[in-house]
């Protein structure tokens, strides 16, 4: 069975896209993800001028050695659109052994492990009583784990926070509040503003808050986006315990990993880290030190099902479970993976999801299910997810852009 055609196909129901379509002599069809946001046409060009025509002529079943081919024979090997390109391709070759197999993608993974994929919500408002609204919705709406972020006072807008006097901020370019929204549209970032101390000061009185105003049984979690020097992060870890975090994520910047050593001789808070990482190399200090609690790579950055289901192998080695990166610029397809890996593998932690739009949900016709709290893959053959083309037309490439952030000084910071 061979590769007769590879398409890379970008599209902006509400917020970009960029899916990979490769077809076989015989006529079946895999989809995969190679969505990385803000930088979206890198990523297409990497596939549309350096692989498609590698693939074409390739036996379709031979995945391992494919990944092998663009992984080592690229020589210049990991990097976000490296290895997003590869992830893609590997993707769409997993959805077409499973539909040539005619099971759906976990079966071929050692089949469901769990009955669901546990899901995380993201919760925010810039006040308490927005931020409760927002907690209230996300439990109606049936989540069992929550991710809590908020204003700041001092701060006009802060990442992952948005809300009716606030609208439009959130960390992936869409509110986080109304999941559903699109992407900010501009030709330049939007800027924010960011003040370490006050958030410090502010962070542990919301979960607080938060535990007094729902219980201590809800999930919780927290992004700190990168932002915090070794020192913060611990004094931070330190003050939240008493609130029983099930995570605190991307809390010092992801190049150092070496940082999270400090940060975990002062606190006993779970620590999640890796939606940035994107090979097995970034996590083995993390692993071997047993630094982290929870593996945050998506398959769309991390190299695929074959490399990320080889982290999350290597992780449960150390106890390590997964936390698979789920926000909206992870396109359905990308969802729709991270499904059939995490209802297979032994060491399933919890599964980030936001809600795409309905046109969003209309391109990809995903399959999977939410229900109870609990993520469902589909039960046809394959990843479960379909691309239509006439939908696609109507949505083109729109370039759009994550914010960055500046100290109150103005100086450039990790947003
Ligand atoms: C999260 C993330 C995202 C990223 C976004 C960047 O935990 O969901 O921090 O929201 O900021 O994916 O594109
Ligand atoms: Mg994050």
């Amino acid at each position: 069975m061979k590769i007769a055609s590879a398409e890379v196909l970008v599209s902006s129901p509400g917020r970009n896209f960029v899916t990979l379509r490769i077809t076989t002599d015989d006529g079946f069809v895999g989809l995969g993800d190679a969505t990385l946001n803000g930088r979206e046409l890198a990523v297409a060009s990497y596939l549309r001028d350096h692989i498609a025509a590698l693939l074409i002529g390739r036996d379709a079943h031979q995945i391992e050695d494919t990944w092998q081919y663009l992984y080592r024979g690229a020589y210049w090997r990991r990097g976000p659109v490296t290895m997003a390109s590869i992830a893609a391709v590997d993707t769409a070759l997993w959805d077409i052994k499973a539909k040539v197999a005619g099971l759906p993608l976990y079966q071929l993974l050692g089949g469901k492990s769990r009955v669901g994929c546990l899901a995380y919500g993201h919760a925010s408002g810039v006040d308490l009583p927005e931020l409760f609204d927002s907690i209230h919705e996300h439990l109606d709406q049936g989540y069992r784990a929550i991710r809590v972020q908020t204003g700041i006072p001092g701060l006009d807008s802060v990442y992952g926070v948005a809300s009716s006097k606030n609208a439009g901020a959130g960390d992936s370019g869409v509110s986080a509040r109304y999941d559903h929204e699109p992407a900010r549209r501009s030709a330049v970032p939007v800027e924010e503003s960011w003040d370490t101390r006050a958030y410090l000061r502010h962070a542990p009185t919301v979960f607080e808050a938060v535990r007094n105003e729902f219980g201590p049984e809800l999930p919780l979690l927290h992004d700190s986006h990168h932002r915090l020097t070794p020192i913060q992060a611990a004094k931070l870890g330190k003050s939240l315990e008493p609130y029983d975090l099930f995570w605190l994520e991307d809390v010092t910047p992801a190049e150092n990993q070496a940082a999270l050593r400090r940060v975990r001789e002062h606190t006993t808070t779970p620590l999640a880290i890796g939606e940035v990482f994107n090979t097995i190399w970034d996590y083995r200090e993390l692993f071997e030190e047993q630094l982290i609690d929870y593996v945050r790579s998506p398959v769309t950055h991390a190299g695929g099902i074959t490399a990320l289901r080889r982290i999350f192998d290597y992780a449960a080695v150390y106890q390590i479970k997964s936390g698979v990166h789920g926000p909206t610029d992870i396109s359905p397809v990308g969802l729709a993976t991270a499904l059939h890996l995490g209802i297979a593998i032994p060491n399933f932690g919890i599964q980030e999801y936001m809600k795409h739009s309905a046109a969003t949900d209309e391109l990809f016709r995903p399959t999977y299910s939410f229900d109870g709290g609990y993520l469902v893959p589909g039960d046809g053959p394959g990843l479960g997810v379909d691309y239509d083309d006439l939908v696609a037309d109507a949505h083109p490439y729109e370039g759009a852009y994550l914010p960055v952030n500046r100290l109150l000084d103005g100086s450039m910071h990790d947003w």
